[in-house]
């Protein structure tokens, strides 16, 4: 067994209740000596005081001890439910510590779970995104991937793969044996059964992501067109500076903002214009770089002022059609914009004044909806896909597009082997393969202290 880790499961500061779990070697000798219990029954919370090794009674606890094989990690663990002053779990966390146990790195618990074989690496994940989860489409996604969902549809890829690989190897094996056509159609029917559920799960990848991430929603336009002001009624606050001269705002600023089932993090940005500031310009190119990583670009133009021709045709180049808005702002003035017969007229447009909370309100459903448009319905979906894994299926994908091709000619057929190999190797990819350390200690990095 590996040495003792310990962490605070729970936030540091003032609570009802703190955690600190402890997981590892000494663990037992831990429950006789902290808690006076040489033999406790695992699984069951026992009410007792833990004593230093000063012999000063800490605090009473809850202590539960899990036994070597029925615990998270799969180790001896014990789990101590203490009062939740953030001073007594750093004594009992210190005295802990000068026991012998050490203080356990981000995800530690998780990545000793799945070295366990407790949990596979989808798992740990959901158990991260669960944690984590901004919204209720994220948490509902997370339990099911946590009840193993994908890992099942993985696992029933790999060994269909599996299952065509043996027959072509044994075709290998025995030449003399023709594979015959019927068999050779079989065998490709089979492949593209095999390619459209990877594809099928690429796609739901593409459809749950907006739930597990924050997404970019850039604000862009001409200087006074009045960014800033719908940026601030956004986020609720006098966050960026509004003025009346142009050109007020230099650098972007970013807020992050919760829509219901969809986190944006929303920037605003400087004016786009011809200038020869070199500050301003720099800023100007800050935005086209935010409008390239957008999820939506949100073009605010001021339709108190005729159609700005030039700037439009710059803003033009940036953009990508298939995610940008327009914003006819200060719909409170006398309108003297004309975009018929413009570039922007083909976009969605929506009228705003800042003067009115309405038409703020339905811009925000606006985003969200369009944020939206390709996902789900809820409970579409059993199960989630993060860009990990989808990485790796996009790989799987390709492998077995390149077999089926081999496959095709008699003469190539030996070629889809190696093909199909890599293709249920990226597979295991997804449920965890304990050999790749670099990817696992990113990945295990990225979880919190305790869990
Ligand atoms: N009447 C009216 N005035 C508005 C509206 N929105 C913004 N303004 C005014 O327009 C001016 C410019 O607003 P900003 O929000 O600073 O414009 P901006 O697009 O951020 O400008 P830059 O930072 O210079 O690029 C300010 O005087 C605002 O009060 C609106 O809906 N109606
Ligand atoms: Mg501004």
């Amino acid at each position: 067994m590996t040495d003792t880790i310990v962490a605070l499961a729970t936030p540091n500061s003032q609570s009802a209740l703190g955690i600190i779990r402890v997981s590892g070697r000494i663990v037992l000798e831990l429950c006789e000596k902290t808690c006076g219990l040489p033999s406790p029954t695992a699984r069951c919370a026992h009410l007792t005081k833990y004593t230093s090794l000063e012999q000063n009674t800490l605090d009473q606890i809850i202590m539960v001890y899990f036994e070597k094989g029925r615990s998270f990690t799969g180790e001896n663990c014990m789990e101590l439910t203490c009062h939740g002053n953030p001073i007594i779990l750093e004594e009992i966390l210190n005295d802990l510590i000068q026991r012998g146990c050490r203080m356990a790195n981000p995800g530690e618990f998780a990545y000793r779970a799945f070295q366990n074989g407790k949990i596979n690496l989808t798992q740990a994940e959901a158990i991260a995104d669960l944690i984590g989860a901004k919204n209720k489409q994220a948490l509902s996604l997370a339990n099911k991937n946590l009840e193993g969902n994908l890992s099942k549809r993985i696992d029933d890829l790999q060994t269909s793969i599996l299952r065509q690989h043996s027959d072509i190897e044994a075709f290998i094996d025995f030449p003399e044996d023709d594979l015959g056509v019927e068999k050779t159609a079989q065998i490709i029917t089979s492949l593209q059964g095999i390619c459209s559920e990877l594809s099928d799960l690429i796609e739901i990848g593409k459809k749950t992501d907006v739930f597990n991430r924050n997404l970019r929603v850039v604000l862009v336009g001409p200087p006074n067109a009045g960014k800033s002001s719908i940026f601030n009624k956004i986020v609720g606050m006098d966050r960026a500076i509004i003025d009346q001269e142009p050109g007020t705002t230099r650098d972007f600023i970013d807020y992050n903002i919760n829509l219901g089932q969809v986190n944006i993090q929303l920037y605003d940005t400087a004016g786009i214009r011809e200038t020869d500031q070199v500050i301003e310009k720099q800023g100007i190119e800050r935005t086209y770089q935010l409008i390239k990583d957008a999820d939506l670009v949100l073009v605010v133009l001021d339709r108190s002022l005729p159609y700005p021709s030039f700037i439009a045709k710059e803003i033009e180049r940036e953009i990508n059609d298939e995610k940008s808005i327009i914003i006819l702002n200060k719909s409170d003035l006398p309108n003297k914009i004309e975009i018929t017969g413009s570039h922007f007229n083909e976009l969605p447009v929506i009228d705003v004044s800042v003067t009115k909370n309405k038409t703020i309100l339905k811009l925000t459903d606006e985003i969200k909806n369009y944020l939206l448009k390709d996902s789900f319905i809820e409970n579409e979906f059993n199960l989630s896909v993060n860009l990990r894994q989808s990485n790796a299926l996009i790989k799987s994908l390709v492998c077995i597009q390149n077999s089926i091709e081999n496959i095709k000619s008699e003469e190539t057929i030996e070629f889809s082997i190696p093909d199909l190999k890599e293709s249920i190797s990226l597979l295991g990819e997804i449920a965890g393969n304990k050999d790749n350390e670099d990817m696992l200690d990113l990945l295990f990095s990225n979880f919190c202290i305790g869990k």
